[in-house]
């Protein structure tokens, strides 16, 4: 019944104040002019809508909430997002959205629910990205997406000022995580106590990552009937593959696992949302700049239905003659 969508939106994001560092807002630049549109069209018969940038620069207004920085511009941003997200998912693409820190999870997840309410959520990354304010080390929000979005944890937040727009409907039962090695004490609580299934480095080491996606979609969606949003973290790779992220951490998958990863994900032809987030060219040297922007596109373009096997030409039955 599901066949891969061929049609897609691109949606940039180029925003920062989710974390500390700066150079994660210019990576919808370097995605582009590393020629990210070019690498799609490689894929048989995908139609790519590039739909440009986010507003992202609006002006941080008075709100204090405690151990929550630019709170009010994660907001604005998001709200602009979320509303892109469901218009590309109206005119019948997949979301495809460059980050920008992970914190534009928030919009994007959003903006999927409002159009598909039974969206399943799969969260690929390092880090489990669930702290409250309260749990949060660093009081960066790119650490609280998930937290924000599911109406488990409504209760747990106190009220956030600018973020009316953004009411947690999303079920925190829909949600899988994947490459998890650096996880906060209090987000292994609510991994626990709502029974996510996740599979952290030590469990793909057990199962591989083949098994460890089918398990997923398996407890999620029995019978394989719900639109898919992934949350792709750069970081969820071994730094050695990605280097140029904020907060990298080693022992992470291998650019071969996160791959066949996503072939299986667009295998299913439910795909319908993907972000791919943390990517910051501003650090390393050039090599490490590189290496992640091509492992960037590797992902996207296995998502998209780019075969390693290659694809023969439409239509063509044998080879040219003389
Ligand atoms: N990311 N758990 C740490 C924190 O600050 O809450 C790290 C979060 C990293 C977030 O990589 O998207
Ligand atoms: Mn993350
Ligand atoms: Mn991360």
């Amino acid at each position: 019944k599901w066949e891969p969508l061929k049609r897609v939106g691109i949606i940039g994001v180029p925003f920062e104040k989710g974390q500390t560092k700066y150079g994660v807002n210019i990576a919808p630049a370097a995605m582009r002019s590393a020629g990210l549109i070019e690498h799609l069209k490689t894929i048989e018969g995908l139609d790519i809508k590039d739909y440009g940038d986010i507003d992202t620069t609006a002006a941080d207004a008075d709100v204090e909430v405690d151990n929550m920085a630019h709170l009010s511009q994660v907001s604005a941003c998001n709200k602009n997002l979320s509303e892109r997200v469901s218009q590309v998912l109206k005119d019948g693409r997949i979301a495809v959205t460059i980050g920008g820190d992970h914190s534009i999870g928030v919009g994007t997840v959003d903006g999927h629910y409002n159009v598909n309410h039974d969206m399943i959520l799969i969260w690929v990354d390092a880090h489990a990205d669930i702290n409250t304010n309260k749990t949060s080390g660093s009081g960066s929000v790119h650490g609280m997406p998930v937290a924000l979005l599911v109406k488990e944890l409504s209760d747990y937040w106190p009220y956030l000022p600018t973020m009316d727009w953004q009411v947690p409907k999303f079920s925190i039962k829909n949600l899988g995580y994947v490459g998890l090695r650096s996880v906060d004490n209090y987000e292994r609580l609510a991994i626990e106590k709502y029974n996510i299934p996740t599979f952290a480095m030590e469990d793909i080491e057990e199962h591989g990552i083949r098994k460890s996606i089918h398990h997923i979609l398996q407890v999620l969606d029995p019978e394989m009937n719900k639109p898919i949003h992934v949350s792709f973290d750069i970081d969820s790779l071994d730094s050695l593959e990605a280097p140029s992220t904020g907060t990298p951490v080693r022992g992470g998958l291998t650019l071969r696992e996160a791959i066949n990863l996503m072939e299986i994900i667009h295998s299913t032809g439910r795909l319908r949302a993907i972000d791919l987030v943390e990517i910051n060219p501003a650090l390393g040297d050039e090599s490490d700049r590189k290496r992640t922007i091509e492992a960037g596109l590797c992902v996207l373009k296995a998502a998209l239905g780019f075969s390693r096997r290659g694809t023969a030409p439409r239509g063509i039955l044998d080879l040219p003659v003389q």
